[in-house]
């Protein structure tokens, strides 16, 4: 079994079902969900949009591949309705993000493991350090709390106060 880390990150559609129905396809499709992290309201990230983030860490416990993990959550995204559009970066229902795989470095043509941005992003960070403070970034050697306290990121994060998980 490896320790699996995802963040759901959506900000247009009924937040509260969608990441709760991606949740349970999760635990169906990849298994058990170890510890996940508060739901926080951040804002939009490399890009301009009045539609506030939700995202959410979790620690998944699973026996998939990183490539069989990938298709799963990409097959989840679409069947919850994502569209993917040109421009990098744009308003979407949810994405689902792998974060690490265990301690692996993968890096492939589609599939970049530790995900390549989670030091620049404090909407990655903050989540990820409610539920793995100790976690070591196996590429930089540092933990996700000396990554966030590097972290220059001013935008808004914050909890959503009495969202279910
Ligand atoms: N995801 C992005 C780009 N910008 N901003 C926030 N606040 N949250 C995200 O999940 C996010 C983003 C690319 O996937
Ligand atoms: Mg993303
Ligand atoms: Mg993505």
């Amino acid at each position: 079994m490896i320790r699996l880390y995802l963040l759901l990150g959506g900000n247009i559609g009924d937040k509260q079902k969608v990441f709760s129905e991606t949740r349970d396809r999760l635990r169906n499709l990849l298994g058990k969900i170890t510890a996940q992290s508060a739901v926080f309201e951040t804002e939009p990230w490399g890009f301009e949009s009045p539609d506030i983030f939700w995202n959410q860490a979790l620690e998944i416990s699973t026996s998939l591949s990183p490539e069989e993990v990938l298709a799963q959550t990409q097959i989840i995204e679409q069947k919850l309705g994502r569209i993917r559009k040109e421009s990098q970066y744009s308003s979407r229902i949810i994405d689902i993000d792998i974060l690490f795989y265990g301690d692996q470095i993968i890096h492939q043509e589609n599939l970049v493991i530790p995900h390549p941005r989670i030091q620049e992003r404090k909407f990655a960070l903050v989540p990820l350090f409610e539920i793995a403070p100790e976690l070591v970034h196996p590429v930089f050697q540092k933990s996700i709390g000396q990554m966030l306290e590097k972290c220059t990121d001013e935008l808004m994060v914050k909890i959503v106060p009495d969202v279910m998980r």
